[in-house]
C-alpha cells in the first residue's frame, strides 16, 4: 500500500515526525509532497524559513519517508495521487473534510498538540504569549 501526504515541513518539529511516523505505519511506502516556495508564498503570503530544496532534503532523510517530490499546487493533489498510484492520502485533522473527493482512501490524523512552526517562530522572537 502506497501512502501519500503533503506539507510545508518548515523548521521540522515533532508534530511533523509524529504525522510521518503514523502515516508510514498505514502502508509499505510513504511519499511526501513538500510544498514549493512559490506555493507557500501564494498560500500564506510569507516565505518559509527553509527553502524548498532544504525542506525536501530534510524530509527525505527521515527513516519513515521513502520518496519526496515538490508540491507545486494545492489543486494538483488528485494528479499527484494518480501519478504515484497512491492508495491512501494522510493529512493532519486541521485539513479534515478538505480532501474527501480524492481518488483514494483519505485518513485525517490528529495533530500533535501545542506545537507548530508558527508558534516556534513566535517563541524565538520572544512575542509568544505564555
Ligand atoms: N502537523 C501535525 N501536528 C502539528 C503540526 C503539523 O500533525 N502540531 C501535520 C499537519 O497536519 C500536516 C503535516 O504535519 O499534515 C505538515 O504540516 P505543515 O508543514 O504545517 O503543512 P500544511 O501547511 O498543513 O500543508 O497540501 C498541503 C500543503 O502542503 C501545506
Amino acid at each position: 500500500m502506497i501512502v501519500i501526504t503533503f506539507g510545508t515541513y518548515d523548521l521540522l518539529h515533532v508534530g511533523h515526525i509524529n504525522l510521518l511516523e503514523r502515516a508510514k505505519k498505514l502502508g509499505d511506502r510513504l511519499i511526501v509532497g513538500v510544498s514549493s516556495d512559490t506555493l507557500n508564498y501564494n498560500k500564506k503570503q510569507k516565505h518559509s524559513i527553509y527553502n524548498q530544496d532544504d525542506r525536501m532534503k530534510i524530509i527525505k532523510s527521515i527513516r519513515y519517508v521513502d520518496e519526496v517530490f515538490l508540491e507545486e499546487s494545492l489543486e494538483k493533489k488528485k494528479e499527484y495521487i494518480q501519478k504515484y498510484n497512491c492508495d491512501i492520502l494522510v493529512m493532519g485533522d486541521d485539513w479534515k473534510g478538505k480532501f474527501d473527493d480524492m481518488p483514494c482512501k483519505v485518513i485525517y490524523l490528529e495533530r500533535t498538540k501545542n506545537i507548530s512552526t508558527t508558534t516556534n517562530i513566535q517563541k524565538i522572537n520572544g512575542d509568544f504569549a505564555k
